[in-house]
């Protein structure tokens, strides 16, 4: 089992945070300079055990004080520091052994070539062709450039703040800023829902051996597939055990254009108004109500106690697709094949069909991100137009990039054919579409099938309401990794 006192804590607990930095640097100059003040940003570097206090003291305070720190009453100040590097700032650092475990070229390696040069690859738009594909990202993202990411979640700027500026003291010149992106979670009653409505954070994998007691829902899984370097094989390089691949997205999401394309294509329905199709709509291009509701479980309406139940009967995770074994296998009428949760975790679609558990699990990722942006103005709601950027920092780990981020966004979003359980009224196969929230082929239309109940085969078009803007693989080592290994 992987060491909790070893592995950074984002990776299996999740930084508690209403706000994180990520500071985006470059090496800068002799690398030694850089792997010299390393030695003094390993100690703030949080592991997964301080992370669990951490998350048990926030627990109390809010048992105690009936919120989170940021309430009437006394503040719960609590920041969490993390680092990661890409295949470009370890090749800097002359630190080798890190590469994607199943991958048996480098030269097709998503680490070792970068996000940049993936992008065509995981369906990002761009220009050129594969050979000089440019994705059409920001400028800080797009010259390959980034070396690593240190971030800092924390209860308020002013917390984050603090920490980066000690942060950036201690590596003075050794690095270079490539670009600082601030997340915050949405206020108020918004808080936990990402930008277009929907209660997120609810799915992530837990560990076998690690979580005492995993909550009702998909089991856990073997801690291999979210940890690097979990073998006896006396051969691995000590650098990748009790690491994790991080993959990072900066995507834009068009919400006011969300709203309106749901606005003016309800599900039409006997008992529905327009506006409850709209809603019905949504939610089945999501998989689950804005309150976090698994449509598997409540098709017809949104039931906001079962979206809040993780904790009290622990329901809001514990569904299968198989609508509690009343119906047969292929079904979509509680939820079609082409909702994105059911496209990113099939669940027991995958397992009932005698694909084996474990391949399943190796699919799986461990979400993290947060939300950036302001709130949708009166102004952008008035002319149904995004003028403000936001979006979601997406985060995700695994131990293979190969099997984990890429090929959920490559095989199964972006495949049309992914899961072809359902029969069409001919009796023939019927391919699902595209992801309804993230299936993407460069500028491509994208078609999805099944959001109408009552048509299984009805298709419509969903024009592209997430933009990438950028991104980057890295690798994030352990604590002894980073002490022994990297620092100087
Ligand atoms: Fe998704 N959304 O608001 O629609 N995601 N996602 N995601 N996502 C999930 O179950 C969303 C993105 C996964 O285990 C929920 O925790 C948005 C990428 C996976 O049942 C919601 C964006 C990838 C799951 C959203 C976005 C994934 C998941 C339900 C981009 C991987 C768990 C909350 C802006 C390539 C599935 C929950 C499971 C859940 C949304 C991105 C993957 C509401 C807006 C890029 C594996």
């Amino acid at each position: 089992t992987p060491d909790p006192h070893n592995i950074q804590g984002d990776i299996i607990v999740g930084i508690p945070k209403k706000t994180q930095t990520y500071f985006f640097f470059q090496i800068d100059g002799d690398p030694s300079l850089f792997r010299k003040a390393l030695v003094d940003i390993v100690p703030l570097i949080k592991t997964a055990a301080q992370v669990q206090k951490d998350r048990e003291a926030l627990r109390e305070h809010k048992r105690r004080h009936g919120h989170g720190g940021d309430g009437p009453g006394p503040l719960l100040k609590m920041t969490g520091t993390q680092i990661a590097f890409s295949n470009a700032g370890l090749v800097k650092m002359g630190i080798s052994g890190v590469a994607t475990p199943s991958s048996s070229d480098p030269k097709s390696d998503p680490f070792v070539k970068g996000q940049f040069r993936d992008a065509q690859n995981i369906g990002d738009a761009g220009t050129g062709d594969a050979d000089n594909f440019k994705p059409a990202w920001d400028p800080a993202f797009g010259n390959a450039n980034i070396d690593g990411v240190i971030f800092v979640g924390g209860d308020s700027h002013h917390s984050v703040n603090e920490k980066m500026e000690e942060i950036k003291r201690i590596l003075g010149p050794s690095v270079k800023e490539v670009i600082s992106i601030i997340g915050d979670t949405r206020p108020k009653n918004e808080s936990g829902h990402e930008h277009f409505g929907f209660l997120d954070g609810i799915s992530n994998p837990t560990i076998e051996g690690l979580d005492k007691n995993p909550l009702p829902g998909p089991k856990p899984i073997a801690a291999k597939h979210l940890i690097t370097g979990q073998t006896s094989d006396a051969n691995t390089p000590p650098v990748i055990i009790d690491g994790s691949f991080l993959a990072f997205r900066y995507l834009f999401q068009l919400v006011p254009e969300f709203n309106e394309f749901l606005k003016s294509n309800p599900i039409k329905g006997k008992n529905l108004s327009d506006e409850e199709g709209s809603e019905l709509l949504g939610a089945r291009m999501v998989g689950r109500w804005k309150s976090g509701a698994p449509i598997d479980l409540t098709p017809n309406k949104d039931d906001p106690n079962l979206g809040n139940d993780s904790q009290r009967n622990h329901r809001n995770n514990n569904f299968f697709y198989t609508n509690e074994l009343t119906v047969t296998m292929g079904d979509q009428t509680h939820c079609p094949f082409s909702a994105h949760t059911r496209k990113t975790n099939p669940r027991a679609d995958f397992t009932e069909h005698g694909r084996g558990g474990d391949i399943l699990d190796s699919h799986r990722i461990a979400r993290r991100g947060i939300q950036f942006g302001p709130e949708v103005t009166q102004e952008e709601a008035n002319n149904k137009r995004t003028i403000h950027g936001r979006g979601l920092l997406f985060v995700c780990y695994q131990s293979d990039i190969l099997n984990g981020f890429q090929f959920v966004q490559k095989s199964w979003a972006n495949n049309p054919d992914f899961l072809d359980l359902a029969l069409d009224n001919k009796g023939n196969k019927l391919s699902p579409g595209l992801d309804s929230i993230i299936g993407q082929n460069a500028e491509s239309g994208r078609d999805v099938v099944g959001t109408d109940p009552a048509d299984p085969d009805g298709k419509i078009t969903i024009p592209r309401f997430i933009v990438p803007r950028g991104g980057e693989y890295f690798f994030s080592p352990s604590i002894t990794a980073l002490r022994d290994i990297i620092a100087l």
